[in-house]
């Protein structure tokens, strides 16, 4: 095996082909450069997909109906990052988040930072609301000043709740022992204004050391970050368990440690230093990733 991505969720098909295509398109060049466009390139393409409900443009607002997005970026040669958190208007925020690594003495920028930081960078302003997400953040909203008997009623119609996908986009990218990392949300869904989760937190929602493995992170984003997730599955593939194992393993401790969290999605992918694969979850039956393996695409369960 040569170069292998991998993705989050059913979107994480669109991310893995994207980044096969524009890592084959760009075959000279340094390979560890070439991996950071490629998975840039493929967590960007889900952040532009208004079908994707819960990245980037389109995804879910928060309680006063504005989107709000966070995105980090991860290689793992020199341990660069870059993170963004609570972006309103400026999409791919995974591109801004690269800027944030490649421009800045810093390694995150949030809200009116972050929104400054893309203008100077030549990001044109946006409405990251589409017409669906308006249509569900109104319905929602009603709901939570319905009288009782009218969310009896909804319930009755099987209408009270329309089922919100609040997923994450998180890629790893691997190629002969270089990763790179990167993850991109709208967050929970009706999240608290400035509400930011685990996805572009360094340690939470994703890591990535050439020298152990690379992880990265989707579900309920407090638990995650409460757990340091990602860097807790890096540290078991540097003391030498594959990656299916050090998912499990954190994943078991997560469930003994706070036995609630079987409760909520925690879930996690990852890839180890020499390019064994794996992933877990709190809640396997919900979780689904996608994996590129020199251009063949798969689906995973846990
Ligand atoms: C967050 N972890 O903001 C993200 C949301 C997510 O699947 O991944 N949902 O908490």
């Amino acid at each position: 095996m040569q170069t292998l991505f991998a993705a989050t969720w059913w979107f994480g098909r669109i991310a893995v082909e994207q980044a096969w295509q524009v890592w084959r398109a760009h075959s000279k060049g340094i390979p560890a450069v070439r991996l950071m466009d490629a998975v840039v390139a493929g967590t960007a393409a889900v952040e532009l997909d208004p079908s994707v409900l819960s990245v980037g443009y389109g995804g879910i607002p928060n309680q006063v109906g504005e989107v709000e997005l966070d995105a980090a970026l991860m290689e793992g040669e020199n341990l660069r990052a870059g993170a963004v958190g609570g972006v309103r208007r400026f999409v791919p925020v995974i591109e801004l988040a690269r800027r944030v690594m490649e421009h800045t003495p810093h390694l995150m920028l949030i809200g009116e930072g972050a929104e400054r930081f893309a203008l100077q960078q030549g990001f044109t302003p946006r409405s990251l609301l589409t017409e669906e997400s308006i249509r569900r953040w109104h319905s929602w909203f009603q709901e939570q000043f319905a009288p009782t008997d009218v969310s009896q009623a909804r319930a009755e119609e099987g209408t009270e709740h329309e089922s919100v996908s609040h997923d994450t986009v998180g890629v790893i990218g691997w190629h002969q022992g270089h990763l790179v990392v990167a993850c991109s949300t709208s967050g929970l869904a009706w999240k608290m204004p400035g509400r930011v989760g685990d996805s572009p937190i360094v340690g939470a929602g994703l890591y990535a050391d050439n020298e152990a493995g690379a992880a990265v992170c989707t579900g309920h984003g407090e638990e995650i970050w409460r757990f340091a997730l990602a860097s807790r599955v890096v540290e078991h593939m540097r003391e030498g368990a594959s990656a299916s194992e050090a998912c499990r393993r954190v994943i078991e401790f997560l469930l003994r440690r706070i036995p609630d969290t079987a409760k909520i999605q925690a879930a996690v992918i990852a890839v180890r230093a020499d390019g064994d694969y794996g992933l877990g979850a709190t809640q396997p039956d919900h979780f689904e990733a996608y994996f590129c393996l020199d251009g063949q695409v798969f689906n995973a369960k846990p």
